[in-house]
């Protein structure tokens, strides 16, 4: 089923968007550089290019990995991107539908993510859980929509210098991992379906250690936490997922 594909009938069109992040700056400091300092950078690039070809193809062992989103979800994301999502309710319920979409495609476990524009609620990325499919533990859905808003907006602090307020939006309280992966990515908010052990319990998907007191220590660091946006339709979505008996990925007990 196409889950995501109605949520477009919460979102409104935006002007375009403007030119990527920094990189439109980026740009401008190039076109003032000397011919020989251009050549040098062209060769450079094009010795890193073959660089990175060599390194993801090298058969002996693996020097590099790529983690991406699956196919349902990258045209969900072109079809969504620069829309605007009114309210809180809007951007938890995208999260939950990808959440849901994720694993009965069989793509991923059960978590869903997005950034938003915090003022306009602009769709900047979204993520799914892939740590089964691309062999990759750390391949959350938050660090999957964190990353490739990172990338969308060419710079890895999406607080940065001239960058709106962004908002990260998960349909559960992140994991220990996470909520590191959080601080360090320079959103301003993050808005969540809810906390408290039932994600453990309903699915036996362990979270770590997290931090007891993991929302103040956020808001410590300038990220606003806002928790408890459709609790009980992310607690249905984890309880259909335990009730398909798909696989918990977690490493081991104890
Ligand atoms: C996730 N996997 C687990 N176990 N916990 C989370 O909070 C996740 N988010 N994305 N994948
Ligand atoms: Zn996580």
């Amino acid at each position: 089923m196409d889950a995501v594909k109605h949520l477009s009938q919460w979102a409104t069109a935006l002007p375009p968007a403007p030119p990527r992040g920094n990189a439109h700056r980026a740009l401008d400091a190039v076109a003032r550089r000397s011919r020989s300092e251009k050549q040098a950078i062209r060769l450079s690039a094009r010795a890193d290019g073959a660089y990175s070809e060599r390194i993801m193809n090298d058969p002996a062992v693996a020097l590099g990995f790529e983690l991406s989103l699956p196919e349902w979800a990258a045209a969900e994301l072109r079809a969504l991107a620069g829309r605007a999502f009114a309210t809180v309710e809007d951007r938890v319920r995208l999260t939950i539908s990808l959440a849901r979409a994720n694993f009965e495609r069989d793509t991923g476990g059960p978590f869903g993510a997005a950034v938003f524009d915090e003022d306009t609620g602009r769709l900047v990325s979204i993520g799914v859980n892939r740590v089964v499919p691309t062999r990759c533990s750390t391949a959350h859905a938050e660090v999957m929509a964190l990353s490739l808003a990172q990338q969308a907006t060419g710079t890895h602090d999406l607080g940065g210098p001239g960058q709106p307020a962004r908002q990260l939006v998960v349909n559960w309280c992140p994991c220990a991992m996470c909520c590191g992966a959080v601080v360090w990515s320079g959103v301003r908010s993050i808005v969540i379906a809810g906390s408290g052990p039932e994600l453990e319990q309903l699915t036996g998907f362990d979270e770590g250690p997290i931090h007891p007191d993991w929302a103040g220590e956020l808001t410590r660091r300038g990220v606003r936490v806002v928790d408890g946006v459709l609790r009980e339709e992310s607690r249905q979505m984890f309880l259909d997922f335990a009730r398909s008996g798909r696989p918990v990925y977690n490493a081991r007990k104890g």
